[in-house]
């Protein structure tokens, strides 16, 4: 983690506020609050809204997208590779057809997505670099339906939403808060470089969150549930990498 702390040396921008990295780097979590949602339904206007202010008041851009040229040719595949999980297998020999999402917690409609209702949301496609934290990095090309399509269509969150929470079919498990779920760029890929998503990469889904580290893009999800908080959640940071010492916002 040494090139993270290393950016820890960075706390203040020319305004002289501290930076949000360095408040949550530091294992200040809990110092950080998201603004509250006010009336119930998260709406396209205040997602659009929310994310512009966030992007103004906080520093934090858009992540940097490349060009079709800049695609490595076969993108690397780290960690678990195929989930021995029973039902995981069960899915992978149907292709996917009869695996769906569960989506609950603190929405108005906790529901299931097919595959191909995931689909037929918005899609969104970003050319990025993925930034392992051991130390490689390869640049492709992702579609999939951004986050807060998939909430909006589970009929948005409830005002005391303040985190989401991803299960994945190999017991990994990790969280974000609500400015990242928002995020134009937060997004659970269903395609790497115009291809289904190959199941070395996390097919059928996996998430993307391009200003954050590998480990926080979390492959095979089957589960995501809002939360008002992460404390009773295994160990309690919100996540495996963090339940085992990464930071919770693996900022790249
Ligand atoms: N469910 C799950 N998600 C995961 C992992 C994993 O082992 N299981 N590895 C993480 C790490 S450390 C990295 S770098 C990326 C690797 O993604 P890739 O296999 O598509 O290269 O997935 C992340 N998400
Ligand atoms: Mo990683």
């Amino acid at each position: 983690m040494s090139r993270m702390t290393a950016d820890l040396t960075r706390t203040t921008k020319p305004g002289g506020a501290i930076s949000r990295r360095r408040l949550l780097a530091t294992g200040c979590s809990d110092a950080f609050r998201p603004p509250v949602i006010r009336g119930g339904l998260i709406g396209a206007a205040d997602v659009l809204t929310m994310s512009t202010t966030r992007w103004l008041l906080t520093d934090q851009p858009l992540a940097r997208e490349y060009t079709r040229a800049d695609i490595a040719p076969d993108f690397p595949t780290w960690g678990q590779t195929n989930p021995s999980d029973e039902v995981y297998q069960q899915h992978l020999s149907e292709g996917f057809a009869n695996w769906s999402l569960s989506v609950g917690g603190l929405v108005e409609r906790p529901r299931w997505f097919s595959l191909d209702e995931l689909k037929r949301l918005a899609s969104r496609t970003q050319i990025t670099a993925h930034v392992c934290e051991q130390g490689w990095s390869a640049i492709g090309e992702w579609t999939g339906a951004p986050l807060a399509q998939v909430l909006e269509a589970a009929g948005g969150v409830t005002p005391d939403a303040r985190y989401v929470v991803f299960e994945s079919a190999d017991g990994w498990y990790e969280s974000i808060d609500m400015f990242e779920v928002v995020h134009p760029q937060t997004i659970l890929a269903y395609r790497l470089n115009g291809d289904d998503l190959p199941v070395g990469n996390g097919a059928p889904l996996r998430l993307r969150v391009e200003r954050q580290c590998g480990y926080k893009n979390i492959k095979f999800v089957s589960a995501i549930r809002v939360v008002d908080s992460v404390a009773g959640i295994r160990r309690g940071t919100g996540g495996l990498s963090s339940d085992f010492g990464f930071h919770w916002y693996g900022g790249v």
